[in-house]
């Protein structure tokens, strides 16, 4: 305890046009937040004024971060902001790490009115490179559209913010700090707590430990190998793992969270987790897997490298969704997928009878479903999935319920979903979005549909095309201009969508998918053999690039 109570210090500043939150947080380049005078100050402030007044005083929230350069130097800053701001206490991870899926479990397990998450996720990190703020409210998932609007309206407009300066939290050392603030009755207080141990202890209610420890450390086991490129999931992957489930020491690799990543993009895909794939191809693992910066996302590969698409990822869950012990007791309520994400999950959805939803992009949309009850299961195309106890996609819940289902049995699949991903990045923003708005007057023509285009052998008719919008089931709220569609009978499907995650200018992602029955095909380079889709905007041409 301090001995002269803290000073509460109103702050005058001036707002910035750029604070729209985006598919998940405010992303931009890590000199932006770290030397654009209150730019950070400004729009941690935001986010605690749309909070209400009544609901904030006295309340506790969550901090933590991947541990990217300029982390810990933001943690404190918002520390003396919540403190001005009436928050009551914070809980943070130790040293300022925790992993994006473990905020989200902490938020529910102490009925925290929200957190902050300092990541840009599966962004390169470092003085050069990108940092970001993620909001995720009370329910632990991302904060809904209603609040970023909220949280971006603010910052247009705001004049002052509220801090206690001198305020300073011991982020090493675990325990309850508390802190005297003028003005007020009650301290203020800050636990450092282990960031991996409440998450540790859900994951052990939902998977069966003993068989999991079984499949990894007895003499039949088989051989898994993950790659925590850096990020925040080392020590998840190092505790529960390696100590808890007895995989060997050499299963998981790059471990240590560093502020720059090692210098790489922690980004879970064939290309940037290169050294994975190329360790997977000696056939000496059977399993592996990969997490992004802040540990939401996951890449997994079998045997010698064979790539599982992340749309197909979900589709094998679902439809071995009682190997995990957790769903035997819930029972499935619902799957859900993202608008880009192939259809996979929706075949499996039909035969087993289970409702499916097709959602805009974006976590937050899954976690209106799950707060329903209406949702168990969920996957996106962007290397996301997870399930309704929290309200964030997790890479290792990921892991876990796949060898859950290596536990009890190998699964194969009888046809593949080719998807492929194409961003054009850095693009100019005006441009992109004139580029959208022709493309959509152009497939909103009713003589669009029932065009056939010819690719080889192939033909490609089209069967309908719209600007995706969403209805929530659950509170109505419309979302609209959610992407581009161009569906094929058959269902083949190309997609346009402009980024809601840029730190910079304007990303547009182009998605192609149809549906392979060739079995043969499983086995070929998902990323060599496809049927290539060109297209511009007067005219779309239709091109097939044959197998390498
Ligand atoms: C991307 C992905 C989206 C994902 C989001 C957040 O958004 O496409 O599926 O939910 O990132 O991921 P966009 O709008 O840039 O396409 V993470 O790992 O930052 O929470
Ligand atoms: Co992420």
């Amino acid at each position: 305890m301090n001995d002269s109570p803290l000073q509460v210090l109103t702050l005058p500043t001036s707002p910035y046009p750029d604070q729209r939150p985006g598919t998940n947080g405010l992303k931009k380049k890590t000199h932006v937040f770290q030397s654009i005078k209150n730019f950070l100050h400004n729009f941690i402030q935001c986010i605690f004024s749309s909070i209400d007044l009544r609901d904030r005083q006295g309340s506790t929230m969550v901090v933590g971060g991947d541990g990217r350069y300029f982390n810990s130097t933001a943690i404190q800053v918002i520390v003396q902001m919540a403190a001005a701001n009436g928050v009551g206490r914070v809980v943070i991870g130790q040293k300022g790490i925790m992993s994006t899926p473990a905020v989200s479990c902490v938020i529910r397990k102490i009925k925290a009115i929200g957190g902050i998450i300092l990541t840009a996720s599966h962004n390169p990190g470092g003085p050069d490179g990108d940092f970001g703020i993620k909001f995720n409210t009370a329910n632990g998932g991302p904060a809904p559209e209603a609040v970023t609007n909220q949280i971006f309206q603010l910052s247009r407009t705001i004049e002052e913010f509220a801090i206690c300066p001198e305020l300073r939290v011991d982020l090493g050392t675990i325990g309850k700090q508390s802190f005297d603030l003028e003005n007020k009755f009650k301290p203020f207080t800050v636990e450092i707590v282990d960031p991996v141990e409440s998450y540790a202890n859900s994951l052990r209610n939902i998977f069966d430990f003993a068989v999991l420890k079984e499949l990894l450390s007895a003499d039949n086991h088989i051989q898994i190998r993950l790659d925590a490129m850096h990020g925040v999931t080392g020590p998840y992957v190092k505790k529960i793992l390696c100590e808890e489930l007895g995989s060997p020491a050499n299963s998981a690799i790059n471990c240590v969270p560093l502020e720059n990543f090692g210098g790489r993009h922690p980004d879970p895909n064939l290309i940037y987790a290169s050294e994975l794939v190329e360790t997977m191809k000696s056939g000496q693992y059977d399993f592996g897997a990969v997490f992004d910066g802040d540990g939401d996302r996951n890449m997994i590969l079998g045997k010698h490298g064979f790539f599982v698409n992340p749309s197909d990822s979900v589709a094998v869950l679902a439809a071995n969704i009682f190997c995990i012990p957790y769903f035997q007791h819930t029972g499935v309520r619902g799957f859900a997928r993202s608008m880009p994400t192939s259809a996979a999950l929706d075949m499996v959805a039909r035969a087993t009878k289970i409702q499916l939803y097709e959602t805009p992009t974006g976590w937050r949309f899954f976690g209106s479903l799950m707060d329903a009850g209406r949702l168990s299961l969920c996957g996106e195309e962007s290397f996301g999935t997870g399930s309704d106890y929290i309200r964030e996609k997790d890479g290792l819940w990921a892991v876990l319920a796949w060898l859950s289902i290596l536990a009890v049995r190998r699964q194969s699949i009888d046809g593949i979903f080719l998807r492929h991903r194409f961003d054009y990045e850095e693009v100019d923003l005006d441009a992109a979005v004139e580029m959208m708005l022709d493309l959509e007057l152009m497939i909103s023509d009713r003589a669009f549909i029932g065009q056939v285009f010819t690719v080889g052998e192939k033909k490609y008719q089209v069967e309908a095309a719209d600007n995706f919008e969403y209805g929530d089931p659950v509170d109505g709220t419309i979302s609209r201009n959610q992407g581009l569609r161009i569906i094929f009978k058959g269902g083949s499907r190309i997609i346009f969508r402009l980024s809601g995650t840029d730190s910079f200018r304007a990303t547009v992602g182009l998605y192609f998918d149809s549906y392979e029955k060739d079995i043969n095909k499983l086995f070929q380079d998902p990323q060599v053999n496809y049927d290539l889709f060109l297209m511009d905007t007067s005219k779309i041409v239709c091109f097939i690039r044959s197998a390498g």
